[in-house]
């Protein structure tokens, strides 16, 4: 690394500015532009939001047979957790998925969906956490849980993570679709065990997404033979910790192939001025430099 001068510090530091937009040269048509207003005022409102064929049949079963090795290694296991709350078959997930797969990126920029991410959390966001899900038959439901529990701050607070589900079989009643608690993301209290639960129920290709302070769990599969295959992918704001950590489980050769929005939204970009930047340098370029 060639050492720097201090006409060089001075030039770095005078041509530093705000980090452009995720969205920066995206385009949606008028009719995306609804949904996407629509969705992020339910979600400011009751905490979720539920977006029909935001994939096409032909988009999932293309995803279903590139993660098919992934989902061959999720399945059940006995939890005994009482204190918890959710005792019995728990399904494993499967995180650290941009390691394993590239059947997921063009997705993780999908424009609709970052304009819907960034309508939740503002315009500093990342990827927190990418993950495959396919609870099968047996699984119990979960207990209800936040997603933003990771971080101590008193309720109710900003949204700090917007997390989804991208469908890729129907979520029903009997297969387990999505539980959750309307409202409970503006919530002071600890969760009320008498609150009234909405359940989500949605076709494949459909997107649900969510406030992380939102109480919620998976339902319990009452299927013989059904499995609920999804796409979890979960971001948070950029000026808080990820939940997985990017910068170490994606290898360097892996992040250089990948298109920069991508590897901005993975975190290789500064927030505001200062925050995550390297020498004073934008981190991306530093990192193609070195
Ligand atoms: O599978 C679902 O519907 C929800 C999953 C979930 O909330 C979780 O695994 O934390």
């Amino acid at each position: 690394m060639k050492e720097k001068t201090l006409e060089d510090y001075v030039k770095l530091i005078e041509g530093m500015r705000m980090p452009e937009r995720l969205t920066a040269g995206l385009k949606i048509t008028q009719k995306q532009q609804t949904i996407v207003d629509t969705s992020v005022a339910e979600i400011k409102d009751k905490g979720y939001s539920a977006v029909p064929s935001f994939l096409t049949q032909n988009q999932v079963d293309d995803l279903c047979t590139q993660l098919e090795p992934i989902f061959a290694v999720t399945g059940n296991r006995q939890v005994d957790d009482k204190k918890r709350g959710w005792p019995g078959y728990q399904t494993v997930h499967i995180p650290n998925l941009y390691a394993k797969t590239r059947a997921i990126d063009e997705l993780s920029i999908d424009p609709l969906l970052l304009f819907i991410v960034e309508g939740v959390l503002g315009r500093a966001f990342q990827m927190s956490v990418a993950v495959a899900m396919s609870p099968g038959p047996g699984s119990d439901k979960q207990g209800l849980h936040q997603d933003d529990g990771h971080y101590p701050v008193p309720r109710p607070h900003q949204p700090l993570v917007a997390n989804t589900l991208i469908a890729l079989d129907d979520f029903t009643l009997e297969n387990g679709a999505t539980m959750l608690v309307p409202e409970s993301h503006k919530w002071e209290k600890e969760l009320d065990p008498k609150a009234e639960v909405s359940r989500v129920e949605m076709k494949a290709g459909s997107l649900l997404i969510w406030d992380g302070a939102v109480w919620h769990g998976g339902g319990e599969n009452k299927t013989k033979n059904e499995i609920r295959r999804s796409i979890n992918l979960n971001f948070n704001v950029s000026w808080l910790r990820q939940q997985e950590n990017q910068y170490i489980g994606i290898s360097r050769e892996v992040i250089r192939n990948m298109p920069e929005r991508l590897q901005r939204l993975l975190g290789y970009n500064r927030v505001n001025y200062l925050c995550g930047g390297v020498d004073y340098q934008d981190p991306l370029e530093y990192f193609r430099a070195n």
